[in-house]
């Protein structure tokens, strides 16, 4: 049953991704912050058409979703894409700037987190991004913990991921998704995935290489009585990758460079990552998009699978 604030919320969506959810078949959310923070147009824009082909050749419906003019679109078209992608200066929105963007008609990209919580309101139970929010170096002294990370913790959605990157502290990313009882799982492969590095050098809790486990495991959390989401992790290609040593070198130097020069805060993300970029000759941002959508494809595939297992259960 749906709550009274629910149902007041209005949410557009495509046509598409409207048929397919009546149809009970699979979608995979995805996020508009990634367009309009994390990539520079017309790249960006690209990218984010890749991914949704990528979702689509893994066998579900894309549905990448923004808010404007008061509502959620659950499903932006070409267009809306484009318009998000070449707009400057459209606010991230996470979840807890959601109702205020809401409230004030504007446009607003979405992160992980607000688009985990526009997924849930929508009857997604798939979302997709290759990197999450997590843990930030330093979190003990600045408490700059990623409201991603808290969001798994409330909304009843699946999320197909890379891991998250090495400029993060990944060893109490993992510490704090195991406190608040969020299952990770490496899909077909032994170690936590970092972005576009092949492992964080830190192993996974759990790992499964069948996709109707993977279903039947997600569908027993929320059986189980569980109001919280699920993370399977899928590394980057390694013909995409770069190599984890290099990025560590390249983010020691960075983070002494960071200290030396009052680098915090909300500041601190891009500094490091225009420097690994840097370091990397520009590798690394052409790794960015290939992880994007290689992490989608395996989010498309995962979604069928689930849809397909959630059929067979309720046999409609
Ligand atoms: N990680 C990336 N690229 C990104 C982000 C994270 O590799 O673009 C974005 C996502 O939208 C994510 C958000 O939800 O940053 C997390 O931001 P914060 O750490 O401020 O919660
Ligand atoms: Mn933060």
């Amino acid at each position: 049953m749906s709550s009274p604030a629910h149902e007041q919320i209005p949410l557009d969506f495509g046509a598409e991704v409207r048929d397919a959810l009546h149809e009970g078949r699979p979608v995979v959310a995805l996020e508009s912050n990634v367009i309009t923070h994390g990539l520079p147009y017309p790249d960006n824009a690209a990218t984010a058409r890749k991914v949704e082909a990528a979702v689509r050749s893994g066998g579900a419906v894309p549905a990448t979703i923004a808010v404007e003019g008061g509502r959620i679109v659950v499903g932006m078209s070409d267009a809306d894409i484009d318009r998000f992608a070449s707009t400057p200066g459209i606010p991230k929105v996470s979840s807890r700037d959601l109702p205020v963007v809401l409230a004030q008609g504007g446009m607003g990209a979405l992160t992980v987190a607000s688009s985990v919580v526009a997924a849930e309101l929508a009857g997604i139970p798939f979302f997709s991004s290759a990197g999450i929010g997590g843990v930030h170096r330093g979190a003990e002294r600045t408490m700059d913990v990623s409201s991603d990370l808290i969001q798994f913790t409330r909304s009843k959605v699946a999320v197909v991921c890379a891991g998250a990157k090495k400029i993060l502290d990944l060893g109490l990313t993992l510490e704090y998704l195991e406190t608040q009882c969020v299952p990770v799982v490496s899909y077909r492969s032994d170690d936590f995935p970092a972005f576009y590095c092949v492992s964080s050098g830190f192993r996974s809790p759990l790992r499964l290489d069948d996709d109707e486990v993977i279903a039947r495991s997600i569908e027993n959390h929320w059986a189980l009585g569980n109001h919280s989401g699920f993370l399977v992790t899928t590394p980057v290609r390694p013909q995409d990758a770069i190599d984890g040593d290099e990025v560590d070198a390249a983010l020691a130097e960075a983070l002494r460079a960071a200290e030396r020069d009052g680098i915090r805060g909300q500041a601190i993300t891009k500094y490091l990552m225009r420097a690994v970029d840097r370091a990397t000759e520009g590798r690394s941002s052409k790794a960015n998009m290939a992880v994007l959508v290689s992490t989608a494809e395996v989010g498309g595939r995962l979604a069928a699978a689930h849809a397909a297992y959630r059929k067979g259960v309720h046999g409609s």
